[in-house]
């Protein structure tokens, strides 16, 4: 199946051999009944598995091309279940722009256990060899990164990753499959915030695992039940329903992205827009060679670095909703600084690009003409 069919069948061939429904039935149950102690039907008790969330398991797996998914309760319970994979004393090498909530979990709960976290640039991809130590056994990446939409080249650090057999997981929320596909391009651990695009309609919280190997599955696997941060069914279902337009919303955003990307280039009063479709982002050869298109996602800083004048922006804006979160039908604005990467101390925040000034926009799916106007009059 192509990447377009695969996004409304792939993983659901004889969904429901009951009643032949076309949509998965919502298996709104926490067990299951047993005719003898052992005797159930592939299914014992909701943690450990539900019909429902398998479904979008599987729906996971086909479109990012791997062999297992795994569904979660939060992007963040899906990464939290990849760093439980390491023991006390390993090292992992993260990306330094990342969500700030990645960088709170990697800071202030797991590196209490022992874990030690470098946060570098990867824009070039060799410098993550300068931290490789025998203990390093995760490489972490966001690529587009959150917020500065920085491109990572996949299959460069997957090369590395792999010559010193170390685990590397790539944050694909920014770009979805629909974009690009990093098993494909080396990488061993696909991780969505699924709340996001996968979604689509900012009515649910979930997170999503993709991985080939079976070993690395079954461990997986073991931590989403043992530690039990699962998703419920009628999230699962409408998840489901989320994928399945998830290509025709991607086309869309990707289109009025481009458009408001060329807007705010253009505007008087921007200082800078960071987007990876411009010739001039660092890496746009990079983004062009491992994605198909450039996003919804996009950074501006206004001239002169000031936090009041953004924070008038986004309370002015209309058709842009002020709020955290991103990838669903309609726009959104975020500032950063404040909001989903405050949890990043100022100085750290700083050395990536995140001042003060920075404003974000998740471009939606709305009339480009009405998106354009919004944010001159803001601008204005
Ligand atoms: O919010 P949750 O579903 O737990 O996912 C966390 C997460 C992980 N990775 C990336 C790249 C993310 O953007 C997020 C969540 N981000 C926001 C809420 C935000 O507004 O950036």
């Amino acid at each position: 199946m192509k990447f377009n069919t695969k996004v409304i069948h792939g993983g659901q061939e004889n969904i429901d051999p009951a009643y032949g429904s076309v949509m998965p039935p919502i298996y709104q149950t926490s067990t299951y009944s047993q005719s003898t102690p052992g005797g159930h039907k592939g299914f014992e008790y909701s943690r450990s598995g539900n019909p429902t969330r398998s479904a979008l398991e599987r729906a996971f797996a086909s479109i990012e091309n791997g062999n297992y998914g795994l569904a979660f309760s939060s992007g963040l319970a899906a990464i939290d279940a990849v760093i439980k994979l390491l023991e006390p004393g390993d090292e992992v090498i993260s990306i330094n722009d990342l969500y700030g909530g990645s960088y709170r979990l990697f800071k202030q709960v797991f590196e209490k256990y022992g874990i030690k976290f470098h946060f570098i640039g990867m824009e070039n991809a060799e410098t993550v060899e300068n931290y490789i130590t025998p203990n390093t056994k995760l490489i972490w990446t966001e690529t587009p990164t959150n917020p500065m939409l920085n491109i990572i080249d996949i299959e460069a650090i997957g090369k590395i990753a792999k010559a010193k057999n170390i685990l590397f997981a790539v944050d694909n929320t920014f770009a979805t499959p629909y974009l690009q596909q990093p098993l494909n391009l080396g990488a061993d651990i696909v991780m969505h915030s699924a709340t996001k695009y996968l979604g689509g309609h900012s009515d649910v919280v979930m997170g999503a695992l993709v991985v080939n190997d079976k070993d690395l599955a079954d461990r997986l696997y073991f931590i989403q039940n043992a530690s039990g941060a699962v998703c419920g069914p009628q999230d699962s279902f409408l998840v489901l329903r989320g994928i399945k337009t998830l290509h025709v919303r991607m086309q869309r955003h990707c289109e009025n992205g481009r458009a408001i990307a060329e807007f705010l280039q253009a505007h008087p009063k921007i200082e800078k827009v960071f987007w990876p479709g411009f010739e001039t982002h660092p890496n746009h050869e990079i983004a062009k060679k491992q994605m198909n298109d450039f996003g919804g996602m996009l950074s501006f800083s206004t001239k002169g670095n000031n936090y009041e004048q953004a924070i008038k922006i986004v309370e002015k804006l209309k058709v842009f909703t002020l709020a955290e979160s991103l990838g669903g039908v309609e726009s959104l604005a975020g500032h950063p600084a404040s909001m989903t990467h405050a949890s990043i101390p100022k100085e750290e925040r700083e050395k990536t690009g995140v001042l003060d000034s920075l404003i974000r926009l998740s471009v939606g799916i709305e009339d480009i003409d009405d998106l354009i106007s919004d944010l001159k009059q803001a601008l204005d």
